[in-house]
């Protein structure tokens, strides 16, 4: 209904003191000069109040593949008990994975008890009685007044389920102190599966070092954005990262240095188990990258025999790409490859080894390809697949390698082979891309990259001749020559690193920018409260 001001002289109507006449006249006068009659503001509609909790279902990142809200909300009390199934240690490790993450902010000591009775006022994590069709990842869940229910088809899908809930909740769920509350989870029917089944991140840890605890953290807000592979760029010019027994100075030497010259690190590989175990118990799986031919100038100071020229190269701490390359014609180089892969698959449990193969500008195209086929075999006897950046594509490929596709359009020549194909175009997946010119850190070469650019494009559709079906997923690559600190990283990685997410998880149909920027914005406090020095992009309506 719309209200509208009574001109003034229909108020002189009300008093009887004035002549009838002397109205009349003012009337017309009136008439003659108001102005048109201004619509007021309509009245607030009177919609039902909309519960914050409601509106945290529509802010999910990566977007469910179907939400149906339901009436109500369920609330967390200090009795909620977390029942789990099937009995066993897997399961057990889920319900307690599910209480620490909601214990310390609520302030609950949360039961995580096999089985039991579906009593009201509890949550169940199950894998009994799924539907297969949710996959290796998928879940179904349900949140009723009475209680919730996680069901998925395997405990991955519940570890991923979790990742949702912990996003119904407040932003506050995920401070370290106990808040006021209440914890309330809107009433909800979630059936959720991914779009790809590699949905990743790579880390340098080679330009720059970053210790244990960083990359615990860093596997744990992966976790949270359903990501599901690590990549650790483990070796290059400036730096040899882990630990290799068969050949110790490439750590002990290899790892003495960094960009700019400051100390670097390695991980031995007692650190490496521990990395790997921390990412498979949120099944991660972590992917080892041992660059070469190229990017090898680390062993090449630590070992003269790696050399050509017998000759060892004097360790590296600029940021050129392209001037190094083992001696590929040297049986005693096979030798070398053999032992570090032997040793990192030894340590590996995911079916992966890359073997990096990017910017090598030394060596013949047949040189080149020559060593990559023997790296492939090598990696292959090893009882793992090969991974290498799109230029390994002009070697011949095993159908069960894959490449990674960065800057050209050399992926497709590997799908004409048989390959896979991992998505991480550097104009719109390099996390160390600056955002903008003002972007203190960070480089350009391949353009900038704002929040949009990272998140408005679709993998099945960038690259003639890679189709969806060639795709095994995306990943975002932080290269660091200019990233020191967990800080800077956290200002580069975040946000654009949810997008990455969502395009991996969420369907292809219906996502758009105008849409996940609000969601995103949503998502401010709960990275806020995670301690993440995300970038306030001027994109985003935080
Ligand atoms: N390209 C190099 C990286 C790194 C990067 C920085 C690849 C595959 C430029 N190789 O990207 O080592 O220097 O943006």
């Amino acid at each position: 209904m719309r209200y509208r001001a009574k001109p003034p002289a229909q108020m002189l109507l009300i008093s009887r003191r004035v002549p009838v006449a002397l109205v009349l006249a003012i009337l017309l006068l009136v008439a003659c000069t108001a102005p048109p009659p201004v619509a007021l503001p309509s009245p607030p509609d009177e919609r039902p109040v909309v519960r914050d909790s409601e509106v945290r279902m529509n802010q999910l990142i990566p977007k469910p593949a179907a939400v149906t809200p339901r009436a109500g909300v369920f609330t967390f009390q200090p009795v909620t008990t977390i029942h789990v199934e099937p009995h066993g240690e897997e399961m057990l490790w889920l319900g307690q994975y599910l209480a620490e993450r909601l214990g310390p902010a609520t302030g609950y000591q949360f039961v995580v008890q096999p089985g039991g009775a579906m009593s009201a006022g509890n949550v169940w994590l199950t894998t009994s009685g799924a539907d297969p069709a949710l996959g290796e990842e998928g879940y179904e869940l349900i949140v009723t007044p009475d209680g919730v229910m996680l069901r998925a088809h395997r405990p991955a899908g519940v570890f991923r389920g979790i990742q949702t809930l912990r996003q119904l909740l407040p932003p506050a769920i995920e401070l370290q102190q106990a808040q006021p509350g209440a914890w309330e989870l809107p009433a909800v029917e979630i059936r959720d599966v991914p779009r790809f089944a590699w949905r990743g991140a790579m880390l340098d840890v080679a330009r720059h070092f970053f210790g244990v605890a960083d990359v615990k953290r860093f596997i744990d807000l992966l976790a949270l954005y359903k990501m599901n592979v690590l990549h650790l760029h483990l070796s290059d010019d400036q730096g040899w990262r882990i630990e290799i027994q068969s050949w110790p100075n490439l750590a002990l030497y290899g790892g003495s240095t960094q960009v700019g010259g400051g100390a670097g690190g390695y991980y031995t590989q007692a650190e490496y188990a521990d990395i790997v175990a921390y990412a498979a118990r949120r099944y991660i799986i972590v992917v080892p990258e041992i660059d070469m031919p190229g990017h090898t100038n680390a062993a090449l100071a630590s070992y003269a025999e790696l050399n050509c020229d017998g000759v060892a190269r004097t360790l590296y701490s600029g940021v050129e790409v392209g001037f190094s390359a083992l001696c590929v014609e040297s049986d005693t180089v096979y030798q070398f490859v053999d032992d570090v892969v032997r040793e990192l698959a030894a340590l590996t449990p995911g079916p992966y080894m890359h073997i990096g193969g990017d910017e090598v500008q030394t060596l013949d195209a047949a040189a080149y390809a020559g060593f990559i086929e023997r790296a492939q075999a090598i990696v292959q006897a090893h009882g793992k697949r090969m991974i290498g950046w799109e230029e390994v594509a002009h070697a011949t490929l095993s159908p069960t390698s894959v490449v990674q596709s960065w800057r050209s359009t050399v992926a497709a020549e590997a799908v004409r082979q048989g390959a896979k194909v991992i998505m991480s175009p550097a104009s719109r997946t390099y996390l160390d891309m600056k955002y903008d010119p003002n972007t203190p850190l960070g480089l350009s070469w391949a353009g900038l990259v704002e929040v949009q650019d990272a998140y408005a494009w679709d993998p099945a559709t960038l690259l003639e001749g890679v189709g969806e079906q060639d795709i095994l997923g995306v990943e975002a690559p932080l290269w660091t020559e200019t990233i020191a600190t967990r800080e800077q990283m956290d200002s580069m990685v975040f946000p654009r690193l949810l997008g990455i997410a969502e395009i991996g998880w969420s369907p292809a149909h219906g996502r758009s920018w105008e849409e996940y920027r609000l969601r995103l914005a949503a998502h401010g406090p709960r990275l806020a409260a995670l301690g993440v020095a995300f970038y306030r992009s001027p994109q985003v309506p935080w």
